[in-house]
């Protein structure tokens, strides 16, 4: 596909041509692009700007009907998304599929939530006054989004923008601006007024900083220190800021768990989609009673996970996204062992039918959770295992770590799990299931450094993606 800019309701070409490969077959070109110009970029924060009277006192009826068409849209075309996804990024087709479904499910939900917008009323201790406390649109949004959920991350973050009367920006990953541009046809075709949604290609800098400066409100997910420049740059400008971040989660094993289910969750929040979830698990806290048939069970499930082309039936972890962050991995693994951590399984390269970059599910063993790769985000398909005493140490080391994103643990006991869900320091946590695999209709995020601001998602999005009006009334009865 051959993608553009659209910039008030005109798909444009750029400068600085580039192409998109298929992770799963190197010599595949998936699409062709070009980079906004930085006039087009000013002429598309220009263009939201102009957009934004008309477009915040829409009837909300043609609003909501308006999301609501994108996601039926998206339903539809679930399939066309989810393979191009899949040629793009590297998800199995079922992942790429389902990410186009819940990329719907998020409109459909936004659409809902123009309807049931609400407002406060209080009353004064003046005489003859009443208060109202309304909540009103934050303006211009600029959204920059990764490369690890193509279309489910435009798709909450334009969808909450949307809903409540915002206009957009969007700057997606270079890797994989295919599905941004999907989504920008699909606006276009459910009747969203020009100019309400702008897509700019290009670099973080100079682009997404530009699209910062000229917003209202930015909206980001991405790594923690690409976050830090994020906040630095929003600071000049006073711009409200919302960011979901970097993580390395921990899933707790405890001796009471039921093995097969804790070998199941561990496996799939570690490896599915190459472990490239910001949710994803990267560190299991094992109680000795149960780590070594913990450990044997896991390393021969991970043996038997079928790493393939992306598209291939079978397979069920496809490529590493990006050569980047294949290298990344294998730079991670290689510092892991150097430091002590013992390789269970994986840690390599494999050859498969085609040229693509695919990993193997890897396994370290015998770590403590002071190590460097306790301690950093690998953001692949790579976890370790850390062996404790009980439950008060598992949930020691769980926190012993500086990110906060979410974290699980496998137990038969309620009360360990509520001590668990209590002590937690995370922002999402999770009882005998995957750490990943989050839903669109309740908040997601952390505490910093894995996010800052307001959480996204659900009822919370109205928070970020809006503004309070308090009104003191006088009407004298
Ligand atoms: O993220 P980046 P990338 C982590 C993960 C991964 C690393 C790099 O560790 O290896 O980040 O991935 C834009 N001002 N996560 O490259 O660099 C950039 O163009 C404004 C974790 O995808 O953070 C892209 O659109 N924008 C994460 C977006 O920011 C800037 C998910 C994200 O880029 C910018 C993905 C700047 N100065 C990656 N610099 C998670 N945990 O969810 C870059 N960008």
């Amino acid at each position: 596909m051959n993608g553009q800019n659209l910039i008030d309701g005109e798909w444009r070409s750029g400068i600085d041509a580039f192409e998109t490969v298929n992770p799963s077959d190197l010599g595949e070109v998936v699409g062709r692009y070009s980079k906004a110009t930085e006039s087009d970029v000013a002429r598309a924060c220009a263009a939201a700007r102009d957009a934004l009277p008309a477009w915040s006192a829409c009837n909300m009826q043609a609003r909501a009907d308006l999301l609501r068409k994108v996601g039926d849209v998206l339903v539809e075309r679930r399939v066309a998304v989810g393979t191009l996804l899949s040629r793009e990024e590297g998800k199995t087709l079922a992942e790429g599929v389902g990410e186009a479904v819940y990329a719907a499910r998020c409109f459909h939900f936004q659409a809902g939530e123009v309807i049931r917008a609400q407002g406060q009323w209080y009353d004064s201790g003046r005489d003859g006054f009443n208060i109202v406390v309304t909540r009103e649109p934050v303006g211009v949004i600029a959204a920059i989004t990764p490369w690890n959920f193509p279309i489910a991350i435009p798709a909450w973050k334009v969808a909450a923008a949307l809903a409540h009367g915002n206009t957009v920006v969007l700057k997606p990953s270079n890797f994989v601006p295919g599905c941004a541009v999907l989504l920008g046809e699909i606006l276009q075709q459910a009747g969203l007024p020009r100019g309400v949604f702008n897509l700019v290609l290009g670099d973080g800098e100079p682009t997404g900083g530009a699209i910062i400066d000229a917003a209202d409100g930015v909206t980001f997910t991405g790594g923690t220190e690409t976050g830090r420049l994020v906040l630095r740059r929003a600071a000049e400008t006073m711009t409200k800021v919302q960011m979901e971040l970097g993580g390395k989660n921990a899933l707790v094993v405890l001796d009471d768990a039921d093995l097969d289910l804790a070998v199941d969750i561990a496996g799939n929040g570690a490896w599915r989609q190459t472990g490239q979830r910001c949710t994803g698990t990267e560190r299991l806290i094992v109680t000795r009673g149960i780590h070594d048939a913990f450990v044997e069970r896991l390393m021969n499930s991970a043996k038997r996970l079928q790493v393939g082309h992306a598209l291939d039936p079978d397979t069920e972890i496809g490529p590493v996204a990006n050569r980047p962050q294949l290298e990344k991995n294998l730079a991670f693994v290689e510092r892991a062992r150097a430091e002590g951590a013992e390789l269970a399984t994986g840690g390599e390269c494999l050859k498969r039918r085609t040229k693509g970059l695919f990993m193997a599910p890897t396994l370290f063993v015998g770590t403590r959770s002071e190590m460097w790769c306790n301690q950093t985000e690998a953001f692949g398909p790579i976890c370790s295992v850390i062996k404790v005493d009980d439950l008060d140490e598992a949930i020691h080391v769980a926190n012993d770590c500086p990110y906060r994103l979410s974290a699980g643990i496998a137990t038969a006991g309620l009360s360990s799990a509520e001590r668990f869900r209590r002590y937690s320091r995370a922002g999402m946590v999770i009882v005998n299931a995957p750490t990943a695999g989050l839903e669109y209709h309740v908040p997601l995020g952390a505490r910093a450094p894995s996010g800052f601001g307001p959480r996204e998602n659900g009822l919370a999005s109205s928070e970020f993606f809006s503004e309070t009006k308090t009104a003191y009334i006088n009407h004298g009865e």
